[in-house]
């Protein structure tokens, strides 16, 4: 996979170079380009910036830019990165419309006003063979650049969260990690993507959260390992674990618990729950 982004502060891409991720980017898994914005801004101050029409608090970004750099990232999917005023000629069809890129690149825009990311959005784009993030500042980007692009390319608006972040930088870096974290060979442990669907997506504990986890010592500052975890009785410890994450569904994320399907409950299932129905659910991990 190719993943280019594109922002003002390419310093906060450095984390892409750490952890399985920046091993993945060394073996050649995963090709990062970070891009800065102001390459592409044309004036001798390079402004990637100006006031809002129709009035209103705070900056938009300019669509110029946006476009110099998505139209030069846009052809990088299989041949060389076409840099900042390079020339266009006459026998480059990367920008005819009658000649659609049969596998083009997807635009992600992080914006507070896109739609929820979660673990099947991120699975899709992890099919995807070139992502281009766009991360904003300001009060964000002239809603024509996602408009134009949206012509070739599919164009995802995505948020990670409802909380106020100052720019996309962080909302990408999110993406990026869920995402790469996906691809084949980009976990050490090879099972532990596949893994995933053990909570949200097939098996017995599909739509909970995960219990909690132990390891050694036994003992630790006087709190115990429960003792079901030492029996070595498999189907009591399994037990167990599915009553742990039934009781932390239900207090940490109700809406999971609604909407869980009546067959997926047997009946100690549903006594677990509507005893832990009768929790607080303000009270902490403690409890
Ligand atoms: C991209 C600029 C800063 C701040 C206007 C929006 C009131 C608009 N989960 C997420 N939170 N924030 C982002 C995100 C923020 C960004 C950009 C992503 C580019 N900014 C910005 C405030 C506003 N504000 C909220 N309303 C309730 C008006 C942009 C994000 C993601 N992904």
């Amino acid at each position: 996979m190719r993943i280019d982004i594109i922002t003002i502060f390419p310093e906060y891409f450095g984390a892409l170079d750490v952890s399985l991720i920046g091993k993945a980017a060394q073996r050649g898994e995963i090709a990062f380009g970070v891009h800065d914005l102001r390459s592409w801004a044309r004036d001798v101050h390079r402004t990637v910036d100006d006031a809002p029409f129709g009035g209103g608090p705070g900056m938009v970004m300019k669509p110029e830019p946006w476009a110099g750099a998505i139209d030069a990232l846009a052809g990088a999917g299989t041949g060389a990165v076409t840099g900042a005023g390079a020339a266009v000629g006459a026998g480059d069809s990367s920008g005819d419309q009658d000649d659609p890129d049969p596998d083009p690149p997807h635009l992600i825009v992080p914006t507070p006003a896109g739609r929820v990311f979660d673990q099947a959005l991120a699975a899709r784009l992890a099919g995807a063979s070139h992502l281009i993030f766009a991360c904003g500042r300001y009060e964000g980007i002239d809603a024509r650049v996602a408009r134009d692009a949206a012509t070739r390319m599919p164009v995802w608006e995505i948020t990670i969260g409802d909380y106020v972040l100052a720019g996309g930088e962080l909302a990408a870096l999110v993406m990026i990690e869920a995402i790469c974290r996906l691809l084949p060979g980009v976990l050490g442990n090879a099972g532990s993507a596949a893994d995933d669907s053990f909570g949200a997506g097939q098996g017995p504990m599909a739509g909970l959260l995960e219990g909690p986890a132990y390891t050694r010592p036994r003992v630790w500052r006087g709190h115990e390992v429960p003792a079901v975890l030492l029996s070595g009785d498999h189907a009591a410890i399994a037990r167990w674990r599915r009553d742990q994450a039934l009781r932390r569904t239900a207090r940490n994320r109700p809406d999971l618990v609604e909407r869980l399907s009546r067959e997926a409950l047997d009946d100690r299932d549903r006594r677990v729950l509507s005893e832990a129905g009768l929790a607080d659910s303000t009270e902490d991990v403690a409890h």
